[in-house]
């Protein structure tokens, strides 16, 4: 799977996800969000499929990370240790977190466990 962002118009972004298995890359699901405060510069994670994508993210300290829920189903980003939480995003909700130490930090999803992922800060 490949992603692709674009930006659009006046703060909106569209996230669309495309196969690479056919030259034409048919669009299987594009979700449009209101930029937010923090958005710009995030690293982006999407909540689709009931999964994070992508699942393990790398950023520097200070860096910011941005989830975006292009489900149908309400979901959150919720620290396995407690560092963070997001509320429940509901569909096309965004929610952005700041990571200023180093370390990794597994997480989840509160309502669907079996949804994780990991960010590496170094
Ligand atoms: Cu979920």
């Amino acid at each position: 799977m490949r992603k692709t962002l674009w930006t659009i118009g006046h703060g909106l972004l569209l996230i669309g996800c495309f196969s690479e298995r056919e030259g034409t890359a048919p669009i299987e699901g594009v979700c449009s969000v209101e930029l937010g405060e923090g958005l710009p510069g995030s690293t982006v994670v999407v909540m689709r499929g009931f999964t994070f994508e992508p699942a393990e993210v790398r950023v520097s300290p200070g860096e910011r990370i941005t989830w975006i829920n292009c489900d149908p189903d309400a979901h959150t980003s919720t620290a396995d240790g407690g560092q963070w939480t997001s509320p429940l995003l509901a569909s096309a909700g965004v929610f952005t977190a700041t990571f200023p130490s180093p370390g990794e930090f597994p997480y989840h999803c509160e309502p669907h466990p079996f949804m994780t992922g990991r960010v590496i800060v170094e």
